[in-house]
């Protein structure tokens, strides 16, 4: 059982400070500790999180509409080599964020791996209120949190020498291998994109409709066995009820179970070979930071294969 482990404490792609400071939060709650002593993880904790640091550009105008691009480009470009050096080794990449623009990195990253080491393409199961597929030019925000599943999946590009010129064709994921769980915040041109490119996407309403127990089903029936997963878990997705210390907090969301459940089925495929854990914000809800941390650890735990009984 090895485990390659990231930590990301980056905020460039939202405008909030505090998500950079979620991997120590979770890491000093004893997330690490417990994936090696109750999960039996080898981990393989490289600490370049203080790296990132050097590398972020002062003069940093924005580009397309986007906010922080040199930022959030150079942090992605550097995460995905990292992420690709686990994957490629056949760890499982556990990555920590910092906002969700970090996906770019870490999705990028597994893609490629998971393309030369089994020949596949992987799957990408998005748990968010989010869609998280603007592009540049349909965000109304600017801030690439937004809009990471555009680069990722090629709605969104950019030429050679632009910031985000560095994605290649073998780091993207289909639009037919990705599938959304848990959306009730979707800005109108996303809704079309979703439509247009006939995206699987299970929102609240599919949720309220069926249950989480079905939606699993379909959700995992579409991406088939035998297809890697990478599961990119936004904690907006869970209710402000059980996860309020996040940037963009959306009302009716996933109860706490409802998330472990989701995270405890893409487990029980044997298929999972990658967790991005984002969006964990402490210094936002003083009262809530705790329980937030808390339901992200426990999200990990269950992804990890952790069970009740
Ligand atoms: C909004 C909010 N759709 C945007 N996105 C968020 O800025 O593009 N993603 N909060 O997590
Ligand atoms: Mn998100
Ligand atoms: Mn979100
Ligand atoms: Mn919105």
């Amino acid at each position: 059982n090895e485990l390659g482990l990231v930590a990301v404490g980056f905020s460039g792609g939202q405008c909030k400070p505090g998500v950079d400071a979620a991997p120590m939060a979770l890491i000093e709650s004893g997330l690490v500790d417990q994936l090696k002593d109750d999960l039996a993880y080898n981990v393989h904790y490289d600490n370049k999180v203080h790296a990132y640091g050097d590398l972020i550009p002062h003069d940093d105008p924005d580009h397309r509409n986007m906010k922080k691009p040199k930022a959030v480009s150079t942090v992605t470009k550097q995460l995905s080599s990292q992420v690709y050096e686990h994957a490629k080794e056949g760890r499982f990449v556990l990555t920590l964020g910092g906002d969700h623009s970090i996906a770019i990195g870490t999705i990028s990253g597994t893609a490629k791996a998971m393309r030369e080491r089994l020949g596949r393409e992987m799957a990408v199961i998005w748990v968010d209120a989010h869609a998280d597929i603007n592009t540049p030019e349909t965000s109304d925000s600017g801030n690439i949190h937004g809009m990471p599943v555009a680069f990722l999946t090629g709605l969104a590009s950019e030429k050679a020498d632009a910031p985000f010129g560095w994605i290649q064709d073998n780091q993207r994921i289909s639009l037919k291998k990705l599938v959304y769980i848990g959306l009730r915040d979707v800005d109108r041109g996303e809704k079309q994109i979703l439509r247009e490119h006939g995206i699987k996407a299970f929102s609240m309403h599919d949720v309220d409709r069926h249950g989480i127990g079905k939606v699993m089903d379909m959700a995992l029936g579409w991406i088939g066995s035998d297809t890697p997963i990478h599961l990119s878990f936004d904690i907006d997705a869970l209710d402000p009820m059980w996860a309020p210390s996040t940037g963009t907090a959306v009302r009716g969301g996933l109860t706490l179970r409802e998330g472990d459940f989701i995270a405890e089925c893409v487990h029980e495929t044997g298929s999972l070979v990658a967790l991005d854990l984002v969006e964990v914000n402490p210094s936002l809800e003083e009262k809530g930071a705790a329980d937030t941390v808390r339901a992200g650890v426990s999200i990990v735990r269950c992804a990890l294969g952790d069970t009740l009984l």
